[in-house]
């Protein structure tokens, strides 16, 4: 079906940051994007600097930078001079025990204020911070804790007796747990947060850090291996600030709402940096999904920008538009989701129940900021990313035989490539050479991502060109919950793939080969599946296993994941020309 073009009216751009894309975007350069930016002495560049401190300095230190809403909506307020003292003391808390530059901080916190504190004392004191999803089971934390050298985690007593302690003997790098809500019988090894940070002093010198000094420590997953650090540096702020302002439409005097956990990158550049570096205020609700709770946040909190993500806009899909019009929201100017393909049918519900659509944006935790974007003044077509932000060069390229050929024919379908240079694209995977360089060919970034590009430079997602699972937004790699399931005894052979689910857009599904002898049952199943639940945690573990005999592998040996989801959804096999018999 044909969707209707969303018009946007002249009154859309009054104010928009902006009011003319194809302007915008012919003048722009990322030289004087970072000219807005303070910097540090003799070319320094810190992202924290430029989130709060240079807010200070102007003297808008009173100013609202986050408000937290607790589960029982309690609520806690912390200016830029508030946030920055609280920064400062994890900063100083780091520096007493000699954590210093370079060294890596990680954190498995749900949404709590102790974690914005600490990302941002962490870059103060010219420490790498790598935030880690609070869902996680105790497999993918080790795996990531191990890759990024972890120095210093700062987790709950909760988290950290269930998923990190059976375990840390094992990983020497690490030398500093704090902890936030512990009880008076802290575990051995660990430190109460609270008394140390009451405890320092409030005011810190920001170490000084270059441009190009590691500042985020992300991981993503790919097809195969164990899970990649994308290297991200202090130059990124200058992304994080343009794109927050351009494809966000920040403004000084915006209250922002970013829904995403800052356990992955979407709730670190724009639920922590961007809002902070354009003085905006950002709203933090610790609470998980709940229709009328978020209704009743965005009516109460005047918020003006809401970033979010499908599986949360068809949520509240299904509870229906007629909600959303028992609450005021006359304060929303803009939506925008993340993540996954936003359905043309959400964009759409947008103006049903709100008045306005949902702008999609695309991105990945490699590119650290937002690169193809809907825009305030630009007209919407529903089910289209939208184009390429200002300083971004994307296209649609094919590879064939080692080579790369670009394909302007509008609508034709091929990869999604982008021109390298902008500041916030990964300085490398951690560690890993290798994969890092088969991001790149003939000059371009490739993302694995397949799109195509029309006729009015509208890009539209087609889907992932690898075996990549997203689902509820989150990336989750095969081959970590393949490993997780392989560790049990009756496991012969795992394939894990993601099937079609209406909310999720995809959940994880493992099938699985028994070794000989063991029966199929049903009790088995449960077992497995408590077993990947327990080792991976909520967010990664398949949500189904089925038995099969045997699973279908290439003559190399590797199962066929690609061939066991054509067969999951009845679609056509493909060329199945490697395909080793499946009689064993
Ligand atoms: C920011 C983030 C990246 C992958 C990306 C693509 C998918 C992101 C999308 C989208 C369709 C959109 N993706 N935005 N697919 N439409 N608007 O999500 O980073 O977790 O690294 O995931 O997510 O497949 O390649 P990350």
């Amino acid at each position: 079906m044909e969707w209707e073009r969303i018009r946007k009216r002249p009154e859309d751009r009054l104010g928009a940051n902006l009011a003319d894309y194809d302007e915008y975007a012919r003048t722009f350069s990322w030289a004087q994007a970072r000219a807005e930016l303070d910097g540090l002495p003799g070319g320094g560049l810190n992202i924290a600097h430029e989130a709060i401190d240079r807010h200070i300095l102007a003297g808008r230190g009173n100013k609202l930078a986050l408000r937290w809403i607790g589960r029982n909506d309690e609520l806690r307020d912390f200016s830029y001079a508030g946030l920055g003292a609280a920064a400062n003391r994890f900063a100083n808390v780091l520096a007493e025990r000699g954590v210093s530059k370079g060294d890596r901080v990680f954190s498995l916190l749900g949404r709590v204020p102790e974690l914005y504190a600490a990302a941002l004392g962490t870059l103060k004191r010219a420490c790498v911070f790598s935030p880690l999803f609070s869902a996680f089971g105790p497999e993918p934390i080790k795996a990531r804790m191990a890759i990024g050298n972890a120095k210093v985690l700062l987790t709950t007593e909760a988290f950290y007796r269930r998923k990190v302690e059976p375990w840390r003997q094992e990983l020497a790098s690490l030398e500093h747990v704090f902890l936030i809500d512990c009880s008076n019988n802290l575990p051995p090894g660990t430190t109460d947060l609270g008394a140390v940070m009451a405890a320092a002093s409030d005011s810190f010198e920001t170490v000084w850090t270059g441009p190009e000094d590691m500042a985020l420590l992300h991981f993503t997953s790919g097809t195969t291996g164990r899970p990649k650090g994308a290297v991200h540096v202090h130059e990124a702020v200058v992304a994080h600030h343009m794109t927050g302002r351009l494809a966000l439409d920040l403004h000084a005097d915006d209250i922002f709402w970013c829904t995403a956990d800052p356990g992955w990158i979407t709730g670190t550049s724009y639920g922590i940096i961007a809002p902070l570096t354009n003085g905006a205020t950002l709203i933090v609700d610790q609470a998980e999904f709940d229709a009328e709770r978020w209704y009743r946040i965005l009516q109460e909190q005047k918020v003006a920008i809401w970033y979010t993500a499908p599986t949360a806009i068809r949520m509240l899909m299904k509870v229906g538009a007629e909600i959303a019009k028992r609450y005021d929201l006359s304060k929303l100017r803009f939506m925008a989701s993340v993540g996954e393909p936003l359905n043309p049918e959400g964009v759409v519900w947008g103006v049903e129940a709100f008045g306005k659509p949902f702008h999609d944006n695309w991105w990945q935790t490699e590119t650290g900021g937002i690169m193809i974007a809907n825009y305030p003044s630009m007209d919407v077509k529903p089910g289209s990313m939208g184009r390429p932000l200002p300083g971004i060069t994307a296209g649609i390229i094919e590879r064939t035989a080692g080579e790369v050929r670009e394909i302007a024919r509008p609508m034709a379908m091929g990869e999604l490539a982008l021109r390298p240079g902008w500041p916030s694209m990964m300085r490398g995977y951690l560690n890993e050479e290798e994969r890092y360089k088969k991001c790149f060919a003939s000059g371009w970034y490739l993302t694995g991502d397949l799109a195509m590009r029309d006729s009015d430079g509208y890009y539209w997602f087609v889907g992932r060109s690898d075996d990549v699972i997203k689902s509820a937004g989150h990336l989750i790699g095969p081959f970590e919950v393949e490993s997780a399931l392989m560790e049990h005894p009756a496991v012969a052979e795992v394939g894990v793939i993601g099937v079609p689910d209406p909310t999720a857009g995809e959940v994880v599904k493992a099938f699985v080969a028994l070794k000989n002898g063991i029966d199929p049952t049903e009790a088995l199943r449960k077992n497995l599946l408590g077993h990947a639940r327990q080792r991976l945690g909520p967010a990664v573990a398949p949500k189904d296993i089925a038995f099969r005999q045997n699973l279908p592998k290439t003559r190399s040996g590797k199962i066929m994941r690609r061939l066991l989801k054509a067969r999951e959804l009845g679609l056509p096999e493909g060329d199945i020309s490697t395909l080793e018999s499946e009689e064993r």
